[in-house]
């Protein structure tokens, strides 16, 4: 396959309001490892299968919520042409020069219409996974530390201009529209699950009057039985669970939704569907999103806190 243009979601900077609380978080209870800590006291982690440098980026601050959200392109080639095109579709780009983050290289960061700080970025350094690249072996103790995810998946953003974002990603990012759900008795699209890759999505947005809010970051698990272990291991940290374990009726992915200790949501799941750019888009109503299951299978309802609950 022909993976070009924007690969993969690269990194996203989440702010904490307790730094080392938060460290302990992701690093013991969710189980990412620690990779770096810079001259500003940022934490850098990844997770254990991901082979960059640092996918989640901690910072201390005294709002939480989440900085920036950073995507691999394929070359500098690349990096250039969607600079070009993003400045042509009518926003301005700032670069950030190479080593400003850890172990990664130049990123080019806009602001898009729904308020969220977005960056594209060539080079972040291979550090690789435990089982090595040559006759790699199928288990190291990092699986079993913590929840363990395989790596950061995806985000869940909220804020204005939905419709802008749509036609930014999927006509300037090169991603695809994978599913969405209309708002209340209408056809206009509230709710957006956008893939760069053949993934039930990469990032996602629901519109939102506040700009730049964020809904969850999300970590994939290799198993329903991963998920459920994550439950236990939430249960003996008492974090805070919001929605599951269940399932999505939207990409049908099996899912915790949790806070972590700042209250910046975030998910582990697993599975989930696939999507092709060529797919006639899967339609959900509002009600679809409620009581067809959208949000929550095994419960049907739209549970407040989806809608209400943002960092
Ligand atoms: C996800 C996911 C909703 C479905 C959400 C899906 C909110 O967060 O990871 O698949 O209906
Ligand atoms: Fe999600």
């Amino acid at each position: 396959m022909a993976l070009t243009g924007v690969l993969r979601p690269g990194h996203v900077q989440l702010r904490m309001l307790d730094l080392e609380e938060g460290v302990r978080h992701y690093r013991d209870v969710l189980g990412l490892q620690e990779t770096g800590r810079d001259d500003q006291g940022r934490v850098y982690l990844k997770a254990w299968d991901e082979r960059d440098h640092s996918s989640v980026i901690l910072r201390q601050a005294d709002r939480a919520g989440m900085d920036f959200m950073g995507f691999k392109v394929l070359d500098e080639a690349t990096l250039d042409q969607l600079e070009k095109d993003v400045q042509a579709w009518g926003l301005q780009t700032e670069r950030l020069p190479a080593g400003e983050l850890m172990e990664t290289g130049e990123r080019v960061r806009f602001i898009i219409p729904s308020g969220h700080a977005i960056e594209l970025f060539v080079h972040k350094t291979m550090v690789g996974n435990p089982l090595g690249e040559v006759d790699p072996g199928s288990w190291c103790k990092e699986q079993d530390t913590g929840i363990a995810p395989l790596r950061l998946d995806h985000a869940l953003l909220y804020g204005p201009n939905v419709d802008q974002v749509l036609d930014l990603f999927t006509n300037v990012l090169g991603f695809h529209l994978a599913e969405y759900v209309n708002l209340p008795d209408t056809d206009i699209k509230g709710a957006l699950w956008l893939a760069c890759s053949n993934k039930a999505h990469d990032i996602a947005f629901v519109v939102h009057e506040e700009p730049g809010a964020l809904h969850h970051v999300s970590f994939l698990l290799e198993s329903w039985d991963r998920v459920l272990r994550a439950a236990d291991i939430m249960a003996a940290h008492k974090v805070p669970v919001d929605i599951g374990p269940t399932r999505h009726g939207i990409t049908r992915g099996g899912t915790i939704y949790a806070w972590d200790p700042s209250g910046n949501r975030f998910e582990t799941f697993q599975g989930g569907n696939y999507s092709y750019p060529d797919w006639n888009r899967i339609e959900w109503s509002w009600d679809g999103l409620g009581a067809g299951g959208g949000l929550d299978v095994a419960h049907r309802k739209l549970h407040e806190t989806f809608l209400g609950v943002v960092t």
